[in-house]
């Protein structure tokens, strides 16, 4: 609100009117509340078999894992792990945690034992469910970390390895066997890690009331933003454990009664297949993704025609590729979601896909959605800047995060006292109320979209016994959009090769994280206070690649 204070505040609100948004359920009464216009139509597509769940089923078997979690005792505040590729049990767990009041937190199958173990510990998760493929890396966690059979549990959703259990505990439990809990909408109910602005990834505390707010901030009211319908099927390749997937695609879906068709990753010719096959009309891509339907020439051998809609998010997308795209689907709207896990996720889209849709111009990452606030402010000044003017982009409204997980001076430096989220983005708003991202001022890599935080390659590679001190920073990469180079110091007369410390990460973490380039050098500069001169390192870099 603004101040009493005579300075200007420039607050950029959506076009679209605010509306009442029933952000007082809990989130899976919310996303299940239309049930009833749809009970047979399909939610949930397996593309690699073809098995389809209808919204009846999906909800049934939601409750009937509710159950299930409550029998193995999690009770409400528990926290699960769901460590798998996209799949029908991802969503019956997430539903069915939501149901008893539980929390789930999200990883990456990839991941090495190490990452898994770090969240596992940092969430206190008492239960993961995953695939039998992943289940060896969880046996041996190391003397710092939480015991499989003493510490968690482990269900797997096909044929369990000894001491695991058989998703069937929980899918053939009885649905009138879940406990009544009240649930308040202000408690947990998605932990995702995110790096944010700085340091370590942390859990990013999503309540029922947040991510119901983002949910109908895209797809309720009289003209949605982002405008689904039962009639819609959704392509959901894009990981669910991370929450771009999770929220714009599964739960805008099951709220407006689309259907969501499941791919466990993402394979031109089987994608192709799949779109032509179930009819998509609405694809969720990341640039890596849209590079490859402009470009890839096995394109032309498919019919796309059923696209109605593409939405690009999660990295930034060159006007170029943009241009390409809508040539080779020159039905579909184009357009750009702009979301942060701690921002609920989505700031801003399109209002290209609105039900009655606006003009919008190319390179624009929508437009703020409704019943928000979005500002930019002055890096220096910290005061609001008009329209035209780049500057720190913040948030405002009750899609936010609560906070990081056990760590409030990460959650201060990012919320401020008034409730605005810092992005670390820079951008702009446009004249037509359009957002423009023109740069990052945080730490984050993306790598195709996925989160690489600097610090944590920083930690390793500090952690090597002939590396003195190293910072990490992005190199700008065409197909990935960002790949993470290091600068290494060596410690006193060690000799150390470029190849020895690339390996030394890669068996560490998972492959976006790998470092692609080592530059030995012989200080890291940093500000008096310490900190990593990250803008100098890059500039660096920059002129390295010019000569
Ligand atoms: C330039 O990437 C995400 C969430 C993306 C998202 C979610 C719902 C996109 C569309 C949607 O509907 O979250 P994180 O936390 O992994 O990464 C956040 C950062 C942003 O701060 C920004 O730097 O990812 C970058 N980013 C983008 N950059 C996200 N979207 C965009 C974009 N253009 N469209």
């Amino acid at each position: 609100q603004p101040s009493s204070s005579c300075e200007t505040h420039h607050v950029f609100r959506s076009r679209l009117p605010e509306i009442p948004i029933s952000n007082h359920l809990p989130l899976h009464t919310y996303c299940f509340e239309n049930l009833t216009q749809f009970p047979d139509r399909t939610c949930l597509i397996v593309g690699s078999t073809g098995k389809t769940y209808s919204f009846y089923e999906t909800h049934l078997l939601s409750q009937k894992v509710a159950a299930g979690l409550s029998n193995l005792g999690l009770r409400k505040g528990d926290v699960i792990m769901l460590l798998l590729q996209n799949c029908p049990e991802f969503i019956f767990s997430f539903m069915g945690a939501s149901m008893i009041g539980a929390v789930t937190t999200t990883a990456n199958p990839f991941y090495t034992a190490s990452e898994v173990f770090k969240q596992l510990n940092a969430s206190n998760a008492k239960l993961i469910i995953t695939q039998s493929q992943y289940v060896d890396k969880l046996r041996d966690a190391g003397d710092n970390y939480r015991k499989l059979g003493e510490d968690f549990a482990l269900i797997t959703i096909d044929d369990p390895p000894e001491k695991c259990l058989h998703f069937s505990v929980l899918s053939e439990a009885k649905e009138t066997e879940i406990p009544s809990v009240s649930i308040d909408p202000n408690d947990a109910v998605a932990l995702p890690f995110s790096s944010g602005t700085t340091g370590l990834p942390k859990g990013v505390i999503l309540t029922h009331k947040s991510l119901i707010t983002s949910v109908a901030q895209q797809v309720d009211g009289e003209n949605p933003n982002l405008y689904l319908t039962s009639e819609d099927v959704v392509l959901c390749v894009l990981p669910l454990f991370h929450i771009y997937s999770l929220n714009s695609v599964l739960l805008c879906s099951l709220r407006a009664g689309a259907g969501v068709l499941l791919m466990p990753k993402f394979e031109i010719g089987v994608l192709l297949e799949l779109i032509q096959r179930h009819k998509v009309s609405v694809a969720a891509v990341v640039p890596p993704l849209v590079l490859a339907l402009a470009k890839n020439p096995m394109v032309e051998g498919f019919d796309l025609s059923s696209i109605r809609l593409v939405l690009s998010g999660a990295a930034p997308l060159g006007k170029e590729l943009e241009e390409a795209l809508r040539s080779r689907v020159p039905q579909a709207t184009f357009g750009q979601g702009y979301g942060m896990t701690e921002a609920g996720p989505v700031l801003s889209m399109s209002l290209g896909f609105a039900k009655q849709p606006f003009p919008t111009k190319s390179g624009s990452c929508g437009t703020v959605v409704r019943n928000a606030e979005l500002k930019v402010v002055d890096p220096e000044t910290g005061s609001s800047l008009p329209r035209n003017q780049p500057g720190e982009i913040c948030i405002r409204g009750q899609q936010i995060m609560k906070g990081y997980l056990n760590d409030a001076d990460a959650t201060a430096t990012t919320m401020d006292v008034d409730g605005w989220l810092h992005t670390g983005d820079i951008g702009y708003v446009d004249e037509d109320d359009e957002v423009f991202i023109v740069d990052r001022v945080k730490e984050l890599i993306k790598f195709k979209g996925f989160q690489v935080p600097p610090a944590e390659l920083e930690a390793l590679l500090v952690s090597h016994p002939s590396i003195a001190d190293a910072a990490v920073v992005p190199q700008k990469d065409e197909v990935a959009g960002e790949v993470p180079v290091a600068f290494v110091v060596r410690s006193n007369g060690f000799e150390l090769t470029e190849e020895a410390v690339k390996e030394f990460i890669a068996k560490q973490v998972v492959f976006y994280k790998k470092v692609h380039r080592v530059y030995f050098v012989h200080a890291i500069p940093k500000s008096p206070s310490g900190k990593i001169l990250r803008k100098d390192l890059r500039a660096k870099l920059a002129a390295a690649a010019c000569t």
